[in-house]
C-alpha cells in the first residue's frame, strides 16, 4: 500500500476506504444502512478517489462485483449491511466462490458488546462469520480501527493469491462508527508465482510425448494465460476447448479453438488431456455421468492437470499433476516439449477441422436459440461481453456462440444461478466502460433483478438486456411435459408488458419477433451509451430443447 503515514484518529469506515484506496480500488458497489453509515460518510469524503455504485438489492451489488472480476480478473468490491444484506447477496458469493473471482465483500456487524449474545440486535445472525465462511475463501472481523490495515491486507491477499476466491471482513457497529489511531502499511506484498516441481513437468512430458492426439481443455484458472495456452496447442496441433468459465482463451474461430460439443467429437480419439485451471466438469461428468462420481479417470485418455490449487490433485486424480500458476506451468511445458522428440500427428488439424464442420452442421436443429445467436454473434464486437443466464438461449450458448476473447464469456459457473446475468452485466459495464456488454436472459431469469433497470438508468450504465420472453421459466415447463406427464406446475409466468416496464424506468426499449429483426435493433443499441432492453417473443414450445448438446454421453 502507498504511503499515508498518518496516524491522527479516524473511523473504522475510513480506515476501510483509506485502505481500499492504498489497494487502488477505484470503484465500489453498495447499498447502505446504519450500521455502514460511518464507511459510507468515508465514500462521500473519498468520491474523487472511489465511485459508488448504488443498486436497488444486495444481490446487485455482490453481482456487480462479481461482473468486474470475473471480466478484469481483478478484485471487485462491494458493501451491504450484516445479516439480511449479507444473505441477499450470498447467492453472489457463492457464485463468486464457484468461478473462482476475486471479490471482497464488507460488511457490519451488531454492536461488539452484542455479537454472540442473541439479544436480537438490529440485522443478527447466529453467527454471522461462519456463514460467510461457508460461502468465501476467508472471511474475518476486523476487531478495532488499528486492525484495518492488516485485516485488509490480509483479505487482499487471500482473495488474490493461489485459487483466486471471494473474501469477506465484518466489523461491528460501533467499532466501524468509532475512531482510532491507524497507521496504513506502505506495501502490500505481490504473492509470488509458484514454481511448477521439474519432476511433475517431466512426468507430464512423458505422457505428451507418446501422445498421437493430445487435447487441452481450460477453465477460469486459465483465463491470464492465453498466450501460453496458445502456443502450446499450436505445438501440439491440440484442440482447445472449455465449458464456461475457460471460454475465449483460444479463440472459437483459431482453427485449434474448439466449442464443447466439437471437443465431444474429438474426445474417443484422445489420448491424452492437459486441464488447465480446470474442474474438467465435461469430460468427467457432463460427458460421463453426473450421478456418478469419477475419483481417478481410467486410461485412455491420460490425465495431466495444471491447478494451483494443490487440492485439486485429490478431487479429480490426475496421471501428472503439475501445482503451478496456469501461465507458468504451461510455459515449463512448453520449454520442456520443445528439447523433446515429439513428433507432429499427420492430419491433425484437418480432423479437428472436420469436427467443427460436424458439431455446426449437428447443432443446427436447435432453433430458434441458434438463429439469434448467430445475430448477436455476427453485430457484436470481438471483444463484446456477453452475460449468458440460464434460459433456452443461454444453453445453447454454450455449444453454438464463438466466444473469441478471453474473459468475454460471463458464465455463472456450477452454481447455475438463475438471476445473475442481468445484475451482474452491470458491473462487467460499470468495469469496462468503453466495451460493449451485453446480457442475455430468459423472461424468468430476467425479473429475478428486473429493478435494477433504476440502476442502469441513474447509474448511465449502456448495458443492453436481451430478453427472450417465452412466458415461462421454459426448461422447467419442458421437463415436466415431457417428464411428468404434462403436470406443469409453477412454471407458467403471466409477465408484465416489458415496454411498459423499461419506460416506467426511463429506458429505451424494442421488441422484435425474428432473427433478422433484431439484426438493426441490436447494432444501433450496442452504440446508444444508455441502457436499452431488446425483448425477442418467443411462441411458447417452439424452443427445440438444447440438451442433448449440454449431458453427451460418451
Ligand atoms: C437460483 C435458481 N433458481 C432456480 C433455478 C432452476 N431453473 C433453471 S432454468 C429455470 C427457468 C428459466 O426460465 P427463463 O429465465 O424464462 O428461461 P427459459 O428457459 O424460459 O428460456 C429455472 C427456474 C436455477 N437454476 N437457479
Ligand atoms: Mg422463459
Amino acid at each position: 500500500m502507498a504511503g499515508n503515514t498518518e496516524t491522527s484518529p479516524i473511523t473504522g469506515g475510513m480506515a476501510i476506504v483509506e485502505a481500499l484506496i492504498a489497494m487502488g480500488v477505484d470503484r465500489i458497489y453498495g447499498l447502505p444502512g446504519a450500521q455502514l453509515y460511518s464507511l459510507f460518510d468515508a465514500l462521500a469524503q473519498r468520491s474523487d478517489r472511489i465511485r459508488t455504485y448504488g443498486a436497488r438489492h444486495e444481490q446487485t451489488c455482490g453481482y456487480m462485483a462479481f461482473g468486474a472480476a470475473r471480466s478484469t480478473g481483478r478484485p471487485g468490491v462491494f458493501t451491504v449491511v450484516p445479516g439480511p444484506g449479507v444473505l441477499n447477496a450470498g447467492a453472489a458469493l457463492a457464485t463468486a466462490l464457484g468461478s473462482c473471482a476475486p471479490v471482497l465483500c464488507i460488511t457490519g456487524q451488531v454492536p461488539s458488546a452484542f455479537i454472540g449474545r442473541g439479544r436480537g440486535h438490529l440485522h443478527e445472525l447466529p453467527d454471522q462469520l461462519a456463514t460467510l465462511r461457508s460461502i468465501t475463501k476467508w472471511a474475518a472481523r476486523i476487531e478495532r480501527p488499528a486492525d484495518v490495515p492488516d485485516v485488509m491486507v490480509e483479505a487482499w491477499r487471500q482473495m488474490t493469491s493461489g485459487r483466486p476466491g471471494p473474501v469477506a471482513v465484518e466489523m461491528a457497529w460501533d467499532q466501524m462508527a468509532g475512531s482510532g489511531e491507524v497507521e496504513m502499511p506502505r506495501a502490500t506484498a505481490v504473492p509470488a508465482s509458484t514454481r511448477p516441481d521439474p519432476r511433475e513437468i517431466a512426468a507430464a512430458v512423458a505422457l505428451i510425448e507418446r501422445a498421437r492426439r493430445p487435447m487441452i481443455l481450460t477453465g477460469s484458472g486459465a483465463q491470464g494465460a492465453a498466450t501460453a495456452v496458445r502456443e502450446l496447442a499450436e505445438m501440439l496441433d491440440a484442440p482447445v476447448g472449455a465449458f464456461r468459465g475457460g471460454r475465449g482463451i483460444v479463440a472459437e474461430d483459431h482453427p485449434l479453438g474448439v466449442s464443447s460439443y466439437a471437443a465431444f467429437k474429438l474426445w474417443p480419439q484422445t489420448d491424452v488431456l492437459i486441464g488447465i485451471g480446470s474442474r474438467l466438469e465435461m469430460p468427467y461428468m457432463r460427458w460421463a455421468s453426473m450421478m456418478h462420481l469419477i475419483d481417478k479417470p481410467e486410461p485412455p485418455p491420460h490425465l495431466i492437470r495444471i491447478d494451483i490449487d494443490g487440492g485439486e490433485m485429490d478431487r479429480l486424480k490426475p496421471h501428472a499433476g503439475i501445482v503451478a500458476d496456469a501461465e507458468v506451468a504451461t510455459r515449463a511445458l512448453i520449454d520442456a516439449l520443445g528439447r523433446s522428440k515429439r513428433q507432429r500427428t499427420p492430419g491433425a488439424v484437418a480432423e479437428i477441422d472436420e469436427a467443427k464442420r460436424a458439431a455446426r452442421a449437428d447443432i443446427q436443429k436447435i432453433q430458434p436459440q441458434l438463429a439469434y445467436l448467430d445475430v448477436i454473434r455476427e453485430v457484436l464486437p470481438r471483444d463484446a461481453f456477453l452475460v449468458p443466464e440460464l434460459s433456452q438461449a443461454g444453453f445453447t450458448s454454450y455449444f453454438g456462440y464463438d466466444v473469441r476473447e478471453p474473459r468475454t464469456y460471463v458464465s455463472e459457473g456450477y452454481q447455475g444461478t438463475l438471476g445473475f446475468g442481468f445484475p451482474t452485466s452491470l458491473g462487467v459495464k460499470a468495469a469496462n466502460p468503453d466495451r460493449v456488454v451485453v446480457s442475455m436472459s430468459g423472461d424468468g431469469g430476467f425479473m429475478f433483478g428486473a429493478q435494477e433497470l433504476a440502476t442502469a438508468a441513474q447509474e448511465g450504465l449502456g448495458v443492453v438486456a436481451i430478453v427472450f420472453n417465452n412466458r415461462a421459466f421454459g426448461n422447467v415447463l419442458r421437463d415436466q411435459k415431457t417428464s411428468f406427464g404434462n403436470r406443469t406446475i409453477g412454471s407458467v409466468l403471466a409477465n408484465p408488458d416489458f415496454m411498459m416496464l423499461v419506460k416506467a424506468f426511463g429506458v429505451e426499449g424494442h421488441r422484435v419477433a425474428s432473427p433478422g429483426a433484431l439484426r438493426p435493433v441490436l447494432a444501433k443499441a450496442i452504440t446508444a451509451g444508455k441502457p436499452v432492453l431488446i425483448e425477442v417473443e418467443i411462441a411458447g414450445g417452439t424452443e427445440v430443447s438444447p440438451w442433448e448438446f449440454i449431458h453427451m454421453k460418451s
